[in-house]
C-alpha cells in the first residue's frame, strides 16, 4: 500500500474519531468505546474496499456491509455523512426526538443495508445476502463485521455453519478482536477462545491482522476469496477505545459520555492527526 494512501486513511479515520466523540457528547449517549475500536476497519472498507454509489445507494451491484455489532453505530454514521450518504448537519440530531438516526443502525438511512443491535444477527442475514448474490449470478460481496463478545450468541455458529455449507465464497467476515465486551474480557464473561481453530473447524478461511493496520487491512479485505468456495473470517485484533489514550482498553468506556474537559484531551490527541500531507 502506498504512503499517501496511508496517510490519507490515518487522516480520515482521525477526523471520524473526532466526529463522533463530537456527536457523542453533544447527545449524552453513545458507545464510545466500540466505535473507536472498529474506526479503522470501516474507515478502510468504505474509502478503499467497497464498490458503492453514493448518488445510487441502492445500486444493484454495491458491494453489502452489515453492522452487526450495531452498537457501534456512531463511526458508521460519521463515515457515511462524510462520504455523503447524508448530511453531515444531520448528525447533530443523533438519538434526537425522530431522528433517522437511532442509537442503533436505521435502514431508512441511505447507504445502512440492515437494522441491527441484537447481537448475533448480523452473520445470518449476510449469509442470505452472499446465497441471493449466488443465486442471480452477482460479483458483489457481502461484509459483515461483528464484535467479539458477539461470538458468545449461538445463532452466529449457525450462520458460521450454513456459509461453508453453501460455499460462499463472496462472504467475508470481519471480527473486532478487542478482548472487551460489555462487563469486562471476553474471556471472563465467556470464553471464546481458540477463535481462529473454531472457525477454521467450521469450514472458514481464517486470517489474523492488526485490526489498525491500513495495509494488512486493506490486503486481506482485498484479496478474497482467499480460497474458491470456501468463506473468509478475518480475526482483527484491536484496541477498544483506540486513539484516544484514556479511553483504550477500559471496559468502563463501552458507552460511557466524554465530558467536557475529557472531550477536548481526546480533540488535542486528534487533531493534529487530521489532515496530514498526502503527497508526503
Ligand atoms: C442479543 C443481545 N444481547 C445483549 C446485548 C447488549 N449488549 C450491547 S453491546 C454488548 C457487548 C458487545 O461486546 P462486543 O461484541 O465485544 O462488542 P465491542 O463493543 O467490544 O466491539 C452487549 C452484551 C445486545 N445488544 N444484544
Ligand atoms: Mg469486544
Amino acid at each position: 500500500m502506498k504512503l499517501a494512501d496511508v496517510q490519507f486513511l490515518a487522516g480520515k479515520a482521525a477526523e471520524i474519531r473526532l466526529n463522533l466523540l463530537k456527536m457523542i457528547f453533544k447527545a449524552k449517549m453513545g458507545h464510545t468505546g466500540s466505535s473507536l475500536s472498529d474506526t479503522d476497519i470501516l474507515t478502510t472498507l468504505y474509502y478503499d474496499v467497497m464498490q458503492l454509489r453514493v448518488d445510487e445507494p441502492d445500486w444493484e451491484e454495491r458491494d453489502r456491509f452489515i453492522l452487526s455489532k450495531g452498537h457501534a453505530v456512531e463511526s458508521y454514521y460519521c463515515i457515511l455523512a462524510d462520504m455523503g450518504f447524508i448530511d453531515k448537519e444531520e448528525l447533530n440530531t443523533f438519538c434526537q426526538y425522530q431522528t433517522r438516526l437511532i442509537g442503533h443502525p436505521n435502514n431508512k438511512v441511505p447507504g445502512i443495508e440492515m437494522n441491527t443491535g441484537a447481537l448475533g444477527h448480523g452473520l445470518s442475514i449476510a449469509v442470505g445476502m452472499a446465497k441471493a448474490a449466488k443465486m442471480d449470478n452477482k460479483d458483489y460481496r457481502v461484509f459483515v463485521l461483528m464484535g467479539d463478545g458477539e461470538q458468545a450468541e449461538g445463532s452466529v455458529w449457525e450462520a458460521a455453519m450454513a456459509g461453508a455449507h453453501f460455499g460462499l465464497d463472496n462472504l467475508i467476515g470481519i471480527i473486532d478482536r478487542n478482548r472487551l465486551q460489555i462487563t469486562g474480557a471476553t474471556e471472563e464473561v465467556m470464553g471464546i477462545e481458540p477463535l481462529v481453530g473454531k472457525w477454521r473447524n467450521f469450514g472458514w478461511q481464517v486470517l489474523e491482522i492488526d485490526g489498525h493496520n491500513y495495509g494488512e487491512l486493506k490486503k486481506c479485505l482485498s484479496s478474497t476469496p482467499v480460497e474458491e468456495g470456501k468463506p473468509t473470517m478475518i480475526l482483527a485484533n484491536t484496541i477498544k477505545g483506540k486513539g484516544v489514550s484514556f479511553i483504550e482498553n477500559k471496559a468502563g468506556w463501552h458507552h460511557r459520555v466524554p465530558s467536557a474537559s475529557e472531550l477536548n484531551q481526546a480533540v488535542e490527541e486528534l487533531s493534529p492527526l487530521i489532515g496530514v500531507d498526502i503527497d508526503g
